[in-house]
């Protein structure tokens, strides 16, 4: 029988931040360390911050806003990071907060319940602690029997998570699978970093894994085919560990947080997508034609229209590979899933759409989907 995607749920912070907010609080922050460190800028010594601007930040990457699990810290220039409350050991944690919301979310699509799911797995860019599991966590919460893991691949995390969630409902080891990408990434943020301060939102999104046999909703998907390949790239990168401490670095220096070089990323991934797409469309026999539509992973519109156009030979429409990153910016693993989750239910029985996420790792994942 096959394996579907039944339900998916999206959860979006109340906070927002728009470009021109941001950039009002860099260039504050920019302009004040100028003035604090005149002297060496002057001798030579130190380089003077860059100023940033909205008009950039639009034409470069598409983004126009993005949103804050915790808006305040990161506009004070006194600060530039998120103030998360602190929370004690019995308390529910911020991941688990955000998971646990857009899991309610996708249950609900799916026209399930905690007693249909057997496996939780919690897949984003980072988690919060390594134990107890932020999946383990939502597991108890929701009140779900069997097991949870956390797993982490970046952009990529929810495509992998999908892959193991459908193999595990294919070979029959599981029901019902939650895969739950709640992405936190503001606090890995360097927001005193004009080349990277735009790029990312905070978001939760989950989807519920089953077997065709047990679907109940009106908006599934037949997973026809899954597909992951990684090749080892240091172009993005994040040097924050829990082996940190013992080197007496910094814990806040620029190579704790997410750096990377944007131009070669962009270079290399785009052919590495377009080709990994149609392989693996190839491999289904499907061609690109064929295709009604597109979730891509929410990194760049100009990476998405270059992705879409090597393949189509023109531009894809805005229906065809809708864009979020506008309203969301790239929130790493899940902006595929937002896409999806916010355009799929016009899709008619049969129509066939693929999900593909691509960066750090690198790392790529698709699906095939089939609207049954
Ligand atoms: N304002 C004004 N000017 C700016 C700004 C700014 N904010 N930033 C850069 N500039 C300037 C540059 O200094 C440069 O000036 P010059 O030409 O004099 O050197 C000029 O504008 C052009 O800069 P770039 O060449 O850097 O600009 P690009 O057009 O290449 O755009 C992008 C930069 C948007 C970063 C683009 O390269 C891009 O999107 N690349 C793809 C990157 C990508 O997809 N990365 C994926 C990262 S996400 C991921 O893999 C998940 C990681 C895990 C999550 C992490 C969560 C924290």
């Amino acid at each position: 029988s096959s394996v579907v995607i039944s339900g998916v749920g999206l959860w979006t912070p109340e906070n927002s931040i728009s470009n021109e907010e941001l950039v009002t609080s860099y260039n504050a922050w920019a302009e004040h360390f100028n003035q604090q460190n005149h002297a060496a800028i002057e001798a030579g010594e130190l380089e003077a911050k860059p100023l940033s601007s909205p008009e950039f930040i639009e034409k470069a990457s598409g983004i126009k806003n993005r949103y804050a699990y915790s808006k305040e810290g990161v506009l004070d220039i006194h600060r530039m990071r998120p103030l998360l409350d602190i929370r004690d050991d019995e308390q529910v944690s911020h991941q688990a907060e955000m998971a646990i919301a857009a899991a309610k979310k996708a249950l609900s699509a799916a026209n399930k319940t905690a007693a249909d799911i057997d496996m939780v797995i919690v897949s984003c860019a980072y988690t919060q602690r390594a134990y107890p599991a932020i999946a383990i966590e939502v597991q108890m919460a929701l009140g779900i029997n069997g097991f949870g893991f956390d797993m982490l691949v970046a952009c990529s995390a929810a495509t992998f998570g999908l892959e193991r969630a459908v193999d595990a409902v294919k070979c029959g080891t599981s029901k019902g699978v939650l895969v739950i990408n709640p992405e936190l990434t503001s606090p890995q943020v360097n927001y005193t970093d004009r080349d990277s301060h735009f790029i990312f939102g905070d978001v939760a999104t989950a989807v519920v894994v089953e077997s065709g046999d047990t679907c109940q909703s009106a908006h599934a998907f037949d997973v026809l085919s899954t597909k992951c390949v990684t090749s080892y790239s240091n172009n993005i990168r994040s040097n924050f560990g829990y082996t940190t401490r013992t080197t007496d670095e910094d814990p806040y220096s620029a190579d704790k947080l997410f750096h990377q070089n944007g131009r070669k990323v962009f270079k290399e991934v785009c052919p590495m997508a377009a080709e990994h797409i149609e392989s693996h469309l190839r491999s289904e026999g499907i061609e690109v034609a064929d295709l009604k539509r597109w979730w891509l992973h929410q990194a760049n519109i100009n990476m998405n229209l270059l992705i879409s156009k090597r393949l189509l030979g023109r531009d894809a429409t805005l229906e065809e590979a809708p864009i979020v990153l506008d309203e969301y910016a790239n929130t790493a693993s899940a902006g595929s899933i937002i896409a999806f989750a916010k355009y799929h239910e016009d899709l008619a029985s049969g129509d066939i759409g693929v999900i593909c996420s691509f960066g750090a790792g690198y790392s790529i994942g698709s699906l095939i989907l089939k609207k049954r």
